[in-house]
């Protein structure tokens, strides 16, 4: 199976990757979000379509045609967020799913030729990820998030370095928290970059949000 992005390729995307839905857009279109946030230097975006006030249906499918469209317009993977039916619809680069979601293995066996992230919160799961196919790991949360309600309890960057210290040596984002005053820590324990809601999309400026993440990310 010929794949868009290999390991290193997907690697380099995973450095700077804002996650976000128009719930999480602070009244802006999502459009602009990512347009700005792209142009500040995000590397990899994820449509997460959840919570109060989320698009469904139609409109959920025409907003994510136009991010669809604008990730393929400046070269950037397209992720959806655990939604196997519209990954397919708008012909995504890939697609990721939590613990709670469908089995890793399955969605990676009816989906060959798209990137499979799963989110991971200790070893036993990390490697249950592993055997399952997964191309990346999203582990959290790094700090306290008020955007998961469901979030799991707070590990800090630890987590990370405990996984690669376990010998999980697949590309990995930290998520949860993250903004321009931690991310260093969360790469520093080993991840390949930070996920972001939060940090980028409700930023006044989402493009310098971005711009700053990604100087402290890149200059370590
Ligand atoms: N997943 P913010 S935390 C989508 O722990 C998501 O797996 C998490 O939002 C996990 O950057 C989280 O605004 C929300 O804190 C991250």
């Amino acid at each position: 199976m010929i794949r868009k992005w290999d390991e290193a390729q997907l690697r380099e995307a995973l450095r700077l990757y804002l996650v976000m839905g128009s719930p999480n857009c602070n009244g802006a279109d999502p459009y602009a979000v990512l347009e700005a946030a792209i142009y500040g230097g995000v590397t990899m975006f994820q449509l997460r379509e959840k919570g109060p006030g989320a698009l469904q249906g139609p409109e959920r499918l025409a907003l994510g045609s136009r991010l669809r469209r604008l990730c393929a317009q400046r070269g950037i993977p397209f992720i959806v967020n655990d939604d196997e039916r519209l990954a397919l619809e708008l012909e995504a680069d890939g697609i990721h799913i939590g613990q709670e979601d469908e089995a890793a293995a399955a969605v990676r066996k009816r989906l060959p030729q798209m990137i499979v992230g799963v989110s991971a919160h200790d070893l036993g799961e990390a490697q249950s990820a592993l055997s399952d196919g997964a191309d990346y790991l999203g582990v959290g949360p790094q700090y306290a998030t008020r955007t998961k309600l469901d979030a799991r309890e707070v590990q800090g960057p630890a987590g990370i370095a405990l996984l690669r210290a376990g010998g999980i040596a697949l590309p990995l984002v930290g998520i949860g928290g993250i903004d321009a005053s931690n991310a260093s820590h969360v790469i520093r324990a080993g991840a390949d970059g930070v996920a972001v809601v939060s940090a980028i999309a409700a930023a006044s400026s989402p493009r310098e949000a971005a711009a700053e993440l990604r100087e402290r990310i890149v200059n370590l």
